[in-house]
């Protein structure tokens, strides 16, 4: 590993502290060295509203500390007036000769490459896509204005979340099952669908919790509604496309209402139609050691009918972990079909 790819990690590691409080800022850490090479200072963004990381290291030194050094930081250091003044004048005023930087900023209010540049900072790029990684969440909603979507599926190993009566329970060990009730918790909001209540009535513990409901099929009585601020779209509230709630509407909604990412629960029907349209952007698949059998059980996944295998959904799984009794395959969605 090369010395920027060395510091580059150190910023990534520093930025995932502020996980859970920078919220909808993106996570950033930043490392400086000074002239001769040595670690003098980090720093990184800690809570929503305050210093960015870069002036969070840079004010732990004295102003002439870092003159002809280099810093690293995994996002293009900011160049406008936000909650906070622009880094890039601090970098520039510091005198630093090098930024080494991971992505390049993707809200259209920053331009501090060029103004780096202007003075004549060299600026170099490292592990970018490990960067985008890192803040994929931030990326999706300063670009599209929409929440990030995770859709959590629980299978059998033929894909099975229900067997053809609809019996579901329990597919996967309470291990797997304890480790959702924490997931849920790294998400602003759980969606889930009329059909699931009415089959399952969960509780789904939640702040925040969206039902889709076209018609207005789930009772107020339902184990869902004895906790949390709930949402239901339905086709009141919601414009409906080719009998269907649009989604895509309903998560423009909540973005609106300071939904930044979403933990969907749901049976295959929707999955299956919120993949069909793009609409996913990672999948949590639990896959436990059991074989259904039986072509007429539920699918986690249930779209309609495709011909070829070209025009599969195209994953690209990251991370496999093995629990108790159970797999957990963590994958981004690379490909939507339409
Ligand atoms: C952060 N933390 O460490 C960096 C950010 O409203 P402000 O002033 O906090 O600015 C937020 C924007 O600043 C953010 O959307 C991103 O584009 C840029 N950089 N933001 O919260 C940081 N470096
Ligand atoms: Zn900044």
């Amino acid at each position: 590993m090369n010395q920027d790819e060395k510091y580059m990690r150190m910023c990534f590691a520093l930025a995932k502290k502020g996980k859970g409080k920078v919220e909808p800022n993106p996570m950033v850490g930043c490392v400086v060295l000074n002239k001769s090479g040595m670690l003098v200072s980090k720093g990184y963004h800690k809570k929503y509203g305050e210093k960015h990381a870069e002036r969070d290291a840079l004010l732990k030194l004295k102003n002439n500390e870092a003159a002809g050094g280099t810093l690293y930081v995994n996002l293009e250091p900011c160049s406008h007036y936000g909650k906070t003044p622009p880094c890039v004048d601090l970098i520039i005023e510091r005198k630093l000769a090098r930024v080494v930087i991971g992505m390049k900023d993707v809200n259209p209010l920053v331009d501090g490459i060029s103004k780096l540049k202007k003075a004549g900072i060299k600026v170099d790029f490292v592990l970018t896509e490990e960067a985008e990684f890192l803040n994929r969440v931030f990326i999706k909603n300063m670009t599209q204005k929409l929440p990030y979507v995770v859709l959590k599926t629980a299978c059998t190993m033929d894909g099975k979340i229900a067997s053809c009566t609809g019996d579901s329970k329990w597919i996967t060990s309470n291990e797997s099952r304890a480790l959702v009730y924490k997931m849920r918790k790294e998400f602003d909001c759980i969606m889930t669908s009329s059909n699931t209540v009415i089959a399952d009535n969960p509780r789904m513990e939640h702040k925040f919790k969206c039902i889709l409901d076209k018609d207005l099929r789930v009772d107020k009585s339902a184990k869902i509604f004895q906790q949390g601020e709930i949402y239901v779209a339905s086709n009141e509230n919601t414009p409906v496309k080719n009998g269907r709630l649009d989604i895509k509407a309903v998560l423009a909604e909540l973005f609106k209402r300071g939904i930044y990412s979403v933990f969907v629960e749901c049976g295959g029907t929707l999955a299956g139609s919120m993949l069909k349209d793009g609409l996913v952007d990672e999948i949590y698949q639990f896959i436990a050691p059991k074989i259904l059998n039986d072509n007429s059980g539920m699918s986690c996944f249930n779209g309609n009918e495709i011909y070829k295998i070209i025009d599969c959904v195209q994953t690209d799984i990251y991370k496999v972990e093995t629990l108790d009794k159970d797999i957990l395959i963590k994958a981004l969605i690379s490909k939507a079909l339409n």
